[in-house]
């Protein structure tokens, strides 16, 4: 029974029993109403809701939405609770999230034990609040906390929510038992229902601005989000009208945001997110290694970063540098970055200076005999790497863990020089190491179950989302990130500047443009990578001899003040540079290339499909496990638009044969060595599969 009803004493106790996080299904809707009804006709002096399991209602079935609604809808059970005649008393652990929050909002009292946390996270789903939390919250909260909790999404504690008069009581103790004793203590003091719909906002205390600055401040924060936006019109509608005129707005406008594309993505994105830890054919019952202590070789920005990633999740770390001198340089940066959080109220001193405890440094790979995980993240070059796989198998005790963090070099190769190519993985981290939530998780050939297991599990430990990856080139990431780069290149060449490409993606909705990434990265990395290629590995020199002129005039991006753009040296602030335009044009000249007009439709195009077409490669070679997890690399480690789901969701709405068909116009304008579109892409195209069929169809082609 997902709910069950029973009298104890003079209370009927409702308890909801829904794993993993009793999410509200139709069984639990239908279930608690029946509930409230039956309750009308029995003894009970008082209702209490509860739920077993380690939460309470995390909210709606997010894997409801997109399907036919089923009936009861949630805002008839909600009222149902805020009619009953009976006090209706919600107790809290655990999640109290979105429609579950929203359910304990409609109870006439709520009560929680310290740990719980309540919050309304729909917006991160491209949703609001459907089931009158718009409307009940700013009751109770008032207009500008109720603005900040839910275009925030963020959740609060309980003692927080008891500021806010979210909550009435927090409880120490076994939930059931305290709040079975809240619920007797209200019956015996006549307590009655009490609903949260008969309070009114009173006008004064809302600025007459509030909502108009609200609104233009989340066309910053949230650039491009409809749902954001359409919360403010729910909140203003509460403010200025009835309660009942308040939920019709917010249905209506509920509805808009379930049908769109953007909830749709960043549905999808929820649980690719989750369905990225998902090793196929990795049998359950793996062991994980225990890992109490991680050794990081490279005090550099990355190494730094990395170090900082397990000392914040409380593991201790030895630092690993090639002479004092280096080993100071990376201990003073990492202490400079918690300084940065420090004096930005994100931690207290005292917290930074634990953690910064936990890093310690050396210069011996002898002090590594104990580690139980080492992440080597050294120069790329792929013989500083052998070097250090080497040392690091004469010195590290048996069953450590050895990671490389490279970006591109094969892992098999790097294995290859240990006696033990079964402990070694890729761990791929992306700068700034310590704030990407991307973690890519490189299984070489012949990386053991185990180890495997234990890498997804650590950097869930350490907040990562980890996403699984095979050898190749740059992985799944950077594979795709190099035809991104190619077609950046060649728009700039054939007629863009850096400020028409950087605006198009921008205003599309990337958290930043590909030239002022690179300026923001610097030049010299993808100028030192190219070095080590051979000519034909570069490929044609006008896909990269603006940025090689670049680097080569000392023009490195930010840290030298001028890249793409120009720097202010002080502030950082960046300006268009016209001699970087007399550099293009004479670089396209001394390739043949004549330059015209290109429009931001094409930009957006060749930029997108370039990054879906290799995808689709990426796929069909096995390289991901799944399109999901491609549009996890993307979202949580290149800044692509979680409302636009990823690349490989995109290209399902922008639909496969209008994206085949695309590419196929640009490979019979600009050739088959760019444009020859994936074999997967044209099978499921001549069979009219979406990708989201393909992915739960194991018997059509490709699947691995
Ligand atoms: C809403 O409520 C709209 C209302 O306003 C409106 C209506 C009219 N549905 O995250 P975990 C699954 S919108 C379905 O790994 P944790 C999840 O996929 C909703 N499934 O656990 C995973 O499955 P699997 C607003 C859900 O301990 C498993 O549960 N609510 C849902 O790290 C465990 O999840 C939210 O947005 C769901 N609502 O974190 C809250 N939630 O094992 C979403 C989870 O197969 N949930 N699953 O991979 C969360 O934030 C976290 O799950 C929570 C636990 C913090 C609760």
């Amino acid at each position: 029974m997902t709910v069950r009803y029973e009298l104890v004493n003079e209370i009927g106790v409702i308890t909801i029993d829904n794993p993993p996080v009793n999410a509200l299904s139709q069984a639990v809707r239908e279930g608690l109403k029946n509930a409230i009804e039956g309750a009308k006709f029995d003894s009970s002096k008082a209702l209490l809701i509860l739920c077993t399991g380690r939460t309470f209602i995390a909210g709606a079935d997010i894997s409801e939405f997109g399907q036919l609604p089923k009936e009861p809808s949630l805002p008839s059970v909600l009222s149902a609770i805020e009619n009953s005649e009976k006090p209706v008393i919600a107790a809290l652990h655990g999640s109290a999230l979105g429609g579950g929050f929203e359910l304990a909002l409609a109870c006439h009292y709520r009560c929680a034990i310290p740990t719980a946390e309540v919050g309304l996270p729909e917006v991160t789903l491209g949703l609001l609040p459907g089931a009158g939390g718009t409307q009940r919250v700013p009751r109770l909260a008032g207009v500008e906390a109720a603005l900040d909790l839910i275009t925030s999404g963020a959740p609060i504690v309980a003692e927080k929510a008891q500021q806010l008069s979210l909550i009435d009581k927090v409880l120490e103790g076994d939930l059931q038992e305290v709040a079975l004793g809240y619920a007797k203590a209200l019956v015996a003091s006549g307590a009655q229902p009490r609903r949260v719909r008969d309070i009114t906002i009173d006008p004064a205390t809302v600025a007459d601005d509030l909502f108009v600055s609200y609104r233009s401040k989340l066309k910053k924060r949230a650039r491009g989000q409809l749902a954001p936006q359409h919360i403010v019109s729910c909140i203003e509608a509460a403010a200025k009208g009835s309660f009942d005129q308040g939920l019709q707005t917010e249905r209506a406008l509920f509805i808009e945001c379930r049908e769109s594309e953007q909830s749709a993505a960043m549905r999808h994105m929820f649980f690719a997110e989750r369905n990225a830890s998902k090793v196929e054919g990795l049998p359950k019952e793996t062991a994980n290694r225990e890992v109490r202590s991680v050794a990081v070789i490279g005090g550099g920005t990355m190494g730094g970063g990395i170090a900082m990633c397990f000392a914040n999740a409380g593991i201790p770390v030895k630092l690993l540098e090639i002479s004092d001198e280096a080993l100071q340089r990376g201990l003073q940066l990492i202490a400079k970055n918690y300084g940065v959080s420090v004096k930005r109220g994100k931690l207290t001193e005292a917290d930074a200076a634990a953690r910064q405890r936990l890093i310690t440094g050396t210069t011996l790979y002898a002090d590594l005999a104990d580690c139980d995980l080492v992440i080597e993240a050294v120069f790329e070059s792929i013989e500083v790497k052998k070097e250090v796989f080497t040392k690091l198998d004469g010195v590290c005790k048996q069953k450590a863990i050895l990671a490389t963090n490279t970006s591109y070099l094969d892992v098999d190769a790097i294995a290859a020089v240990t006696s033990r190519p079964e402990d070694v993985i890729g761990l791929h981290f992306f700068s700034p190491a310590n704030v990407m939530k991307l973690l890519e998780i490189i299984r070489g050939d012949k990386t053991s179950d185990e180890v495997l297991a234990t890498s997804m599990s650590i950097a869930k430990k350490i907040q990562k989302v980890p996403v699984l990856s095979r050898v190749c080139f740059g992985f799944i990431g950077n594979r795709m990130l190099r035809q991104y780069t190619r077609e950046t290149q060649l728009c700039l060449i054939e007629g863009s500047s850096p400020e028409q490409i950087d605006r198009v993606m921008v205003d599309w909705g990337m958290a930043m443009g590909p030239l002022a990434v690179g300026d923001l990265a610097g030049l010299d990395i993808g100028y030192k990578a190219r070095q080590a290629l051979s000519d034909e590995e570069k490929g044609e020199p006008k896909t990269y001899c603006i940025a090689d002129t670049l680097a080569e005039m000392g023009r490195l991006g930010q840290k030298t003040g001028a890249g793409y753009y120009r720097y202010d040296p002080e502030t950082r602030a960046r300006s268009s540079d016209p001699e970087v335009l007399k550099i293009i044009e004479a670089e396209a000249h001394k390739q043949g290339v004549t330059r015209r007009e290109i429009s931001n439709d094409e930009i957006l195009k060749r930029l997108t499909l370039a990054l879906i077409n290799e995808g689709f490669k990426i796929l069909e070679e096995g390289i991901a496990q799944r399109p999901g997890d491609i549009d996890a690399v993307y979202v949580f480690g290149y800044g692509f638009p979680p409302y636009r789901g990823g690349p490989m969701f995109y290209a399902d709405q922008l639909g496969l044969k209008n994206v085949y068909e695309m590419i196929c116009a640009y490979r019979d304008k600009h050739g088959e060595l760019y444009w020859t579109p994936s074999a997967l892409l044209k099978e499921l195209v001549q069979e009219e599969i979406t990708l989201a069929q393909w992915v739960s169809d194991r018997s059509l082609p490709f699947r691995q």
